[in-house]
C-alpha cells in the first residue's frame, strides 16, 4: 500500500488520529524516533503535525513513519517539576486567548502571560472577550478599558457572546483558512464558541468535566477540528499554562510590544527596567504611556520560578 499524508488532529502518546489528505480519519501508531534536538518531549507527534503514514495490512489503522518539518510548535512542561516537555500543537498560524469579564473572570496576568508566550513563538495572537450577554454596566466599562488597553498595544480584540450570538460572524471570518490555537480558562466558553462556529461538531459544553479532570491531575490533550469554510481550530481543554522553555530573563521585555519599542532608549543596554537609572520603560510608565497592569505583569513574569531553574534540557 502506498504512502499517504495527513494532519494529526489528536495525539495521545503512542497513537495519533490523522485526517488524511482525502478526508478520512485514521488511527495511527507512531513508529520510529522523532525526537527534536535539545528537547525531551513526552509526545513525538503533536496536533497540527503533517505526517506521512501507511495503512497496515488487513487492518483499519495506520503507521506514521515521517513528520514534515514544523514551521513552529508550542510546548509546555509535561508536569510542573518535570524536565520533560509536552508539545501542545504544531504549525499554528494564529492563537487566541479567550477571556471573560464575567465568570470565570480572567486576570490580566493570565492574558499577558499568554500574549508573551505567543510573542516568544512569533505567533500572531488576538483576544476574545466572551459572555458579553452577562456583563452589567460596570463590567461593560471594564471591557471597554481592556479593549482600549490591548488594542493600543497592538492586539486585535473581539467581543463575543455565544448565547446572544454576538461576534460569531466576525470570529468565522477570523478563523477562515487558518490554523488557530484557542486557549483560555476552563469554563470560559471555548467549546461553546467552536460549536457556534461549526455546529456539526457537537462538542461537549459545560465546565464540570474540565474541573473534574483538573482535580484528578489527568493530562488532557489538545484536539484539532477542521472547519467547513477552510482552516482548523485547536481546542486546548485543561491546559492552563503554556510554559516557555529556554526563555531568558532579558527576553521578557521584548515580548511586550510597547516595551520593545522603547527599550533601545534605556541608558544601559542590559536594563531589566526594574530599578536602573535612565530607564525609558519606567519613564514611559510614569508618564502613563505604559499601563501599570502590563508593567506589573511584566514584573511578575520576571519573578517566575522557572527563571531560577537553569537546568532545563
Ligand atoms: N451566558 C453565557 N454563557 C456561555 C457563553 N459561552 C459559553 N457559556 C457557558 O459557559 C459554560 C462553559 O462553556 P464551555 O464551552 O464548556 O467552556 P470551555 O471549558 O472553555 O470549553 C457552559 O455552561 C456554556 O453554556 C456566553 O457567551 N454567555
Ligand atoms: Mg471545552
Ligand atoms: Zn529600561
Amino acid at each position: 500500500m502506498g504512502d499517504l499524508t495527513g494532519v494529526v488532529i489528536r495525539s495521545t502518546g503512542s497513537w495519533a488520529t490523522v485526517l488524511s489528505s482525502s478526508n478520512v480519519v485514521v488511527e495511527c501508531r507512531i513508529k520510529g524516533n522523532f525526537r527534536i534536538k535539545g528537547i525531551k518531549s513526552t509526545n513525538p507527534v503533536a496536533v497540527g503535525d503533517k505526517v506521512d503514514f501507511r495503512m497496515q495490512e488487513n487492518e483499519d489503522s495506520g503507521v506514521i513513519h515521517g513528520i514534515h518539518p514544523r514551521h513552529n510548535f508550542i510546548i509546555r512542561k509535561a508536569t510542573r517539576l518535570s524536565k520533560q516537555s509536552h508539545i501542545i500543537a504544531a504549525n499554528i498560524d494564529q492563537a487566541v486567548v479567550m477571556a471573560t469579564i464575567a465568570s470565570p473572570r480572567t486576570s490580566t496576568g493570565f492574558i499577558d502571560r499568554f500574549l508573551v508566550t505567543a510573542e516568544a513563538y512569533h505567533i500572531p495572537v488576538s483576544i476574545f472577550f466572551n459572555k458579553y450577554d452577562l456583563y452589567d454596566t460596570a463590567q461593560q466599562q471594564q471591557l471597554e478599558k481592556m479593549v482600549k488597553l490591548y488594542t493600543e498595544v497592538g492586539y486585535v480584540c473581539y467581543t463575543t457572546s455565544v448565547v446572544a450570538g454576538i461576534g460569531i460572524e466576525e470570529v468565522k471570518d477570523f478563523l477562515k483558512g487558518k490554523v488557530t490555537l484557542l486557549s483560555g480558562h476552563s469554563g470560559v466558553g471555548k467549546s461553546a464558541l467552536i460549536n457556534a462556529v461549526e455546529p456539526g461538531l457537537n462538542l461537549k459544553v459545560g465546565a464540570i468535566s474540565d474541573y473534574h479532570l483538573k482535580g484528578k491531575h489527568t493530562t488532557t490533550f489538545a484536539e484539532m477540528f477542521a472547519l467547513k469554510d477552510g482552516g482548523y481550530i485547536i481546542d486546548t481543554p485543561g491546559i492552563k499554562e503554556f510554559g516557555l522553555i529556554n526563555f531568558e530573563k532579558q527576553e521578557v521585555a521584548e515580548r511586550f510590544p510597547e516595551m520593545r519599542e522603547l527599550m533601545h532608549n534605556c541608558q544601559f543596554n542590559n536594563c531589566t527596567h526594574v530599578h536602573e537609572p535612565g530607564c525609558a520603560v519606567k519613564k514611559a510608565l510614569n508618564q502613563g504611556k505604559i499601563s501599570h497592569s502590563r508593567y506589573n505583569n511584566y514584573l511578575s513574569i520576571l519573578n517566575d520560578e522557572y527563571f531560577e531553574e537553569k537546568e532545563w534540557d
